[in-house]
């Protein structure tokens, strides 16, 4: 018997091949002087199929979640990987076969799959005792944050009665609660939302639920200490397409880039909606923050669908070439009576995967992070096309002088998301360290890069080489060591 993985875009090259590989790797060399006093986990999750897709072809969303944990002390840095022991991973290693047919398409799936569909595949955050593995398509599992080993799904002891959760819930850098959501929360093509607020303890604060006017991808969130706002990517979701072996989300070039502010104390009744310009694509929130009686809310914008394998229903998906994206600001006026809203641009260049000093989260800020595309760096040929999600700059954004600085690694060089590790607890807001990894494309290597946040352009004061291919990921986040 055969099992080859696809020799194409979603499963080939440096980025997408998959990788599968757990492993234990004790101080990894290092190049340069890694400051000791970067102490604490890097944890991120990257969709790695551990089987070749039962339909022949796959998206990369769709793979078995894998998660890394870096973890740093005195100068040193050691890696563990494993894959989350997802019922949809247990169930295909018993059978030696993927199971799963089309993105969180239940229909499509064989017979044995099993019934929790989720891969836990988009990022990995540690909160309470616990490393949460989520993905917005079912509730969380939870993993040891040293050891790595699936401790099972985790709905906070049955407080969590939503058939989702986000994989983008925020700290409050004030309470330390944290804030999440739900969309589709009563399953598939459900309009229904619901709000979360839960302590580091483990209780359930708040709840709040809501309808949404249609059930559209809900991937990230924003908070201030007053509002949390949810923006609906013209992304919906029709279960009768689903059945049909369609896809879950199908690209709404008409609808507008809609939003719900909702205020975390407030109840169902008092949310209100925005609309902003059709045939936008709202990205990952960097930030937001209260000023004046108004919510500004920060995040690339892109002039079109840039999820390829979600088309909109004529099939039609635009040339990744043809799209422009930049960071711009949203600005929500709860006394205005219209209820549309324009967004300005913030950048004149492309970037994606944005992080915030989180001691800043929700707060009036100046620095952003970020992964950005300039066009005009030199890009070896032999490479082959941009692959989906490359980036060639790391950079450091002030929002409040406008001043880009970042660090272009060379022509084969990509970028994953970065996180921010302040300097010190107290230090000042951007102050410390960028944390990123970076695969080359042509050598098919792979290094953590470690940035001083006060200097990108200089390049990293420490590269921590890595002894095989991580490939693409989506998301990670920084736990400093108690
Ligand atoms: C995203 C990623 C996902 C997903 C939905 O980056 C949206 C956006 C890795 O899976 O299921
Ligand atoms: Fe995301």
């Amino acid at each position: 018997m055969t099992a080859l993985f696809p020799e194409t875009p979603e499963f080939s090259g440096a980025l997408y091949r998959p990788s599968r590989v757990e492993a234990d790797v004790m101080d990894l060399e290092i190049e340069g002087e890694l400051p000791a006093a970067i102490r604490g986990a890097f944890y991120q999750v990257s969709p790695d199929h551990q089987y070749p897709p039962l339909l022949g072809n796959d998206i990369f969303f769709n793979g078995d979640g894998m998660v890394s944990a870096f973890f740093f002390a005195d100068g040193k840095v050691s890696l563990r990987r494993r894959y989350v022991q997802t019922d949809r991973l247990l169930a295909q290693r018993h059978e030696g076969r993927s199971l799963n047919g089309i993105y969180r398409n239940v229909y499509s799936n064989d017979e044995l799959a099993a019934a929790n569909n989720t891969t836990a595949n988009t990022t990995v955050l540690k909160y309470g005792d616990v490393l949460l593995a989520m993905k917005e398509d079912a509730l969380p599992y939870a993993m040891d944050p040293q050891t790595l080993e699936t401790l099972g799904v985790y709905d906070w002891n049955g407080q969590i009665k939503s058939a989702t959760f986000t994989a983008h819930p925020k700290i409050d850098p004030v309470s330390g609660n944290l804030l999440a959501f739900s969309y589709e929360a009563k399953g598939d093509g459900t309009p229904d939302m619901a709000y979360f607020e839960i302590s580091p303890d483990g209780k359930l604060l708040k709840e709040i639920w809501f309808q949404a006017p249609y059930a559209a991808m809900v991937h990230d969130c924003a908070i201030t200490p007053n509002y949390i706002v949810f923006p609906f990517i013209p992304l919906t979701v029709d279960v009768e397409r689903m059945k049909r072996g369609g896809q879950h989300f199908q690209w709404q070039p008409d609808l507008p880039q809609l939003f719900a502010v909702l205020p975390r104390h407030g109840t169902a009744s008092d949310v209100r909606w925005f609309k902003g310009p059709a045939n936008g694509f709202q990205g990952h929130t960097l930030n937001a923050f209260e000023q004046d009686g108004q919510i500004h809310v920060d995040m690339p914008v892109t002039d079109g669908n840039v999820f390829y394998f979600f088309p909109q229903q004529d099939g039609f998906v635009p040339n990744p070439e043809t799209l422009s994206s930049t960071l711009q600001r949203w600005t929500f006026d709860l006394s205005a009576k219209s209820d549309l809203v324009e967004p300005r641009p913030l950048t004149d260049y492309r970037c994606e995967f944005p992080r915030v000093d989180e001691r800043y989260t929700g707060l009036p800020y100046e620095h952003g992070f970020m992964l950005s595309f300039d066009p005009t760096r030199p890009y070896r040929e032999e490479n082959g096309p941009m692959p989906f999600q490359f980036f060639n700059l790391l950079t450091h954004f002030n929002l409040r002088t406008g001043v880009s600085d970042s660090w272009f690694p060379g022509e084969s060089g990509c970028f994953q998301e970065p996180i921010f590790v302040p300097r010190s607890a107290d230090a000042p807001e951007g102050d410390g360290y960028v944390i990123a990894l970076l695969n080359n494309l042509f050598d098919f290597s792979s290094e953590l890069v470690v940035l001083d946040s006060r200097d990108m352009a200089t390049g990293p004061v420490a590269r921590i080489r890595i002894p095989f291919r991580m490939r693409m990921s989506l998301h990670g986040s920084w736990s400093a060591a108690e």
